[in-house]
């Protein structure tokens, strides 16, 4: 494949020079798709309204009495389903964590030029839908289908590239048991931004896979194309090389922020005394077996208590005692 034209970094003629200024393009996608206040790391379910969103193009418009499902491509009965066909199938509930894979790219040197996420974005939601499994049985994928491309109903430029928004899944992934079409979220329909009428939910998955406004589903008998998968979301050291696809979340935890903050610039205010120090961690991997806490800079390190008992694809919560004697600086 040649150099991945989409992804511009700062410093690279993007016109975005590396600064902890950021461009106004960048502050325009901040307000568009929000993060998770770190305080909202309480909610074991986060409500709707905390979760974060991203959107790459615009939230379509969507008439749910017209919409339907296309199941199609190399399939031996394609099928077309509405939304009341759908949520009179078996419906499932699952608590998942979902988090956006450019999580913490403004941090970064040389810092990514897209939607500027310090952190946050991710939050723990419950999806209600139908598992995908059966419907692609009823629908009979051809033997020699390899992946399954889902396609949103937005639409944008990206890279440079003209596109609905579409990502893919290999067979074996799609089958998995958890994977649901999801009408709900936290037990009401999903609001526009998070996909109404029906997204997918892919459970340890980072954010792309999990495609709003699901219009269509197509059996392939290729390998995964298409900007969404070979172009963005791979893991590479250099502009030259493709890279591995991103998939599965990675093992990651935030702290709620513990005192009050300053208005202006989030410093926080923190009383001496006993602070139960809380967060969440997560991995789409593998259950989170320990957290390390430092309250000294990374000098030394204590084990918090971590939630064992959460649901599989749910975040964890850790709790940590901090006996804080010494006044202390922290940035953020
Ligand atoms: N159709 C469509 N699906 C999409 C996207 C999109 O832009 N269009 N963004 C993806 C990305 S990058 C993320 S991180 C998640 C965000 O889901 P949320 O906004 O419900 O939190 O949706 C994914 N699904
Ligand atoms: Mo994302």
């Amino acid at each position: 494949m040649s150099t991945p034209p989409g992804i511009p970094t700062v410093g690279d003629g993007s016109g975005i020079e590396e600064s902890r200024q950021f461009h106004e393009a960048e502050l325009q996608l901040a307000f568009r798709n929000n993060a998770i206040p770190l305080e909202g790391l309480r909610y074991d379910v986060t409500p709707v309204g905390m979760h974060y969103t991203l959107t790459h193009y615009d939230v379509p418009f969507v008439d749910a009495t017209r919409w339907g499902l296309d199941i199609g491509g190399a399939v031996r009965r394609p099928l077309t389903l509405g939304l009341e066909a759908l949520q009179q199938m078996a419906t499932r509930t699952l608590r998942v964590t979902l988090e956006c894979a450019g999580d913490g790219r403004a941090l970064l040197h040389p810092r990514p030029v897209s939607q500027p996420w310090l952190t946050g974005g991710v939050g723990n939601a419950e999806w209600t839908g139908t598992p995908l499994r059966p419907i692609l049985e009823e629908a009979g994928l051809d033997a020699d289908v390899v992946s399954l491309v889902f396609a949103g109903l937005d639409h944008g430029l990206e890279g440079g590239i003209e596109q609905d928004y579409a990502r893919a899944l290999t067979i074996a992934d799609a089958l998995s048991d958890d994977v649901l079409l999801a009408w709900a979220m936290n037990g009401r329909p999903l609001e526009p931004q998070h996909g109404y009428p029906v997204r997918l939910v892919v459970p340890g998955w980072y954010g792309m896979a999990h495609v709003k406004w699901l219009r269509s589903i197509e059996a392939s008998v290729a390998a995964a194309t298409g900007y969404q998968n070979a172009v963005a979301y791979r893991y590479s050291q250099s502009r030259e090389e493709p890279g591995e696809p991103v998939t599965l979340i990675r093992v990651r935890s935030l702290m709620m922020p513990p005192g009050f903050p300053d208005y202006l610039t989030r410093t926080r205010i923190v009383r001496r005394g006993v602070v139960d120090l809380m967060g969440r961690a997560w991995s789409g991997y593998a259950r989170v077996a320990r957290v390390d806490v430092s309250t000294d800079g990374g000098r030394s390190w204590g084990q918090a208590e971590v939630d064992e008992v959460a649901d599989p694809h749910s975040w964890q919560l850790w709790r940590y005692r901090w006996h804080f004697r010494r006044r202390l600086r922290c940035r953020r």
